[in-house]
């Protein structure tokens, strides 16, 4: 067992758990190392058609670019043109060393105790979030984004950096998977569209700072709601984050993020050498 029985509980009660120390500093320093090669062949290979990636509104949304890079390894750019948002957002089933990392750190074991019967690996991301740079990310919550009947999306986040309240750590509303979810990204075609089902925010004044040292996991239901502010400080933080759904449940095809037939999800099996 990798979580106890209480853990198990706490994750079910609160909707998050935190996990210190989790992954170990060398598996952080080849995630960095890789993520840092892939951001120069980014450079190259995307210098013609390069995405401003929107943390607060969704105005790549309907840029193919975004649309596309369900089965791709891309880079999308912050507002200054000049330094990566992130990279997304099939890097867990393309490139070997997040595939490895995805699939040998333990995460397998923790979806089987928290209950996923058929996990699918459906989406990866290395968000960067540089110093003065990086910019926030909204409150929402995944499930809005990565839809499945019933609801099944956890997500793994990952520390590189330590990621403090002045860098933008993530804060999330205890026990806020309970509330009805608010909204729902929708992707007909190439348009893509926000269904609102309640225009009120989030009880926000109940969020709690979820301040992480490097190698620390954070779980997130995906009804939890989330937010992570802009990054005011001098100090890096990247992240790294892997969202799994249950194969057991129907995945939405309005879901914004798609795959080729020749790049079927997979689970946690060992899928690159
Ligand atoms: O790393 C962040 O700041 C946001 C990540 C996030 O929202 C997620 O992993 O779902």
């Amino acid at each position: 067992m990798v979580l106890s029985a209480a853990q198990v509980a706490d994750f079910a009660e609160q909707g998050f758990l935190v996990l210190p120390d989790f992954i170990p500093a060398d598996r952080l320093a080849e995630l960095r190392a890789r993520a840092a090669e892939l951001d120069a062949q980014l450079r190259v290979t995307d210098a013609d058609e390069v995405t401003v990636f929107s943390t607060t509104d969704q105005s790549h949304a309907d840029d193919s670019w975004f649309l596309e890079s369900g089965d791709k390894v891309r880079g999308f750019f912050e507002d200054s043109g000049d330094q990566l948002n992130k990279i997304g957002h099939a890097m867990h089933d393309l490139d070997p060393v997040f595939s490895g990392f995805c699939r040998d750190t333990g995460f397998g074991d923790i979806a089987a105790e928290i209950g996923m019967d058929d996990p699918a690996l459906v989406q990866s991301m290395y968000i960067y979030k540089h110093p003065g740079v990086g910019g926030e990310v909204t409150w929402h919550t995944d499930h809005s984004f990565l839809w499945t009947e019933p609801r099944s999306v956890v997500g793994f986040w990952v520390a590189v950096d330590e990621a403090t309240t002045e860098n933008g750590c993530m804060w999330a509303i205890p026990g806020g998977h309970r509330l009805p979810v608010k909204s729902r990204f929708v992707r007909d075609g190439d348009s893509t569209s926000t269904e609102v089902f309640d225009p009120d925010e989030y009880p926000i004044d109940q969020a709690v700072a979820l301040p992480a040292t490097p190698g620390t996991l954070i779980l997130l239901d995906g009804a939890l709601p989330h937010w992570s502010d802009a990054n005011r400080s001098e100090r890096p933080r990247q992240a790294f984050t892997l969202h799994v759904v249950d194969g057991a449940t129907e995945w939405s095809e309005r879901n914004w993020l798609r795959r080729s037939p020749d790049l079927p999800f997979r689970g946690f099996e060992p899928v690159l050498s």
